[in-house]
């Protein structure tokens, strides 16, 4: 995949049955929920990343911590949250922040918020001397926040078990993140995991108008 970097260090862990029409069965599952009105929360569907995230996927192992944002459902799918499970945390009203012990599944829905959660978990990791990984996935605004030059220096620096996976759809909501910034092409360091793609839905509910039953 010519949008997809994934450092050469890295090594695959684990097979990953689901396809890529099972995550998109299962977002059209929550829009027809929402647009009939079952879901009377905030949501935010993935689509269009499917094989990316797929791959990426096999580089995590189901017992290492994942730490998403808002647009979280493809990841907890992923990691193993039961969809069942996914689907009733979604309808009650926590599609912004799905959680799970087993698998270690936690979501903040504040822009830069995870970082820190999954700083101190890599930190807590490393000094227990467990044998897991971290991994946090940001969009590609978060990744102009300053907290997360912070946390990468902070985890890089202390070489903690923290790994990186940008998801660059290129928008914060409406917001076009290069013009924010006046960036030309987006750069990151090598060692963090990188894709780019277009988000198929609206940046959040599903661009019709709900009446809530
Ligand atoms: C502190 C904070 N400010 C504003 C928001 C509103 N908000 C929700 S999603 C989002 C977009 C962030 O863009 P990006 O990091 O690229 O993530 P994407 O949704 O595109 O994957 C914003 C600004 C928020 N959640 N938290
Ligand atoms: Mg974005």
């Amino acid at each position: 995949m010519k949008n997809l970097y994934i450092p050469k260090r890295l090594k695959k862990k684990r097979n990953i049955n689901c396809t890529a029409e099972d995550l998109i069965n299962f977002e059209k599952g929550i829009e027809k929920k929402f647009n009939d009105g079952e879901i009377p929360y905030p949501i935010h569907l993935s689509k269009g990343n499917e094989n990316e995230l797929i791959e990426i996927f096999k580089f995590i192992s189901k017992n290492d911590w994942i730490f998403s944002s808002w647009r979280n459902h493809y990841h907890a799918y992923l990691h193993g949250v039961k969809p069942k499970n996914l689907k009733n945390q979604i309808i009650n009203g926590k599609s912004m922040y799905v959680s799970s012990v087993k698998p270690s599944f936690c979501c903040s829905s504040l822009a830069g918020g995870i970082l820190p959660l999954a700083l101190g978990t890599a930190l807590a990791i490393k000094r227990k001397k467990i044998n897991k990984k971290v991994w946090v996935f940001i969009g590609d605004m978060t990744s102009q926040m300053g907290v997360f030059h912070e946390v990468y220096n902070y985890s890089k620096n202390f070489k903690l078990p923290l790994e990186f996976v940008i998801e660059d759809n290129g928008k914060s909501v409406n917001t076009d993140t290069k013009k924010t910034w006046n960036i030309k092409k987006m750069k990151y360091p090598k060692d963090v995991i990188y894709y780019k793609y277009k988000l198929k839905y609206p940046p959040w509910g599903t661009g019709k108008w709900v009446e809530f039953k």
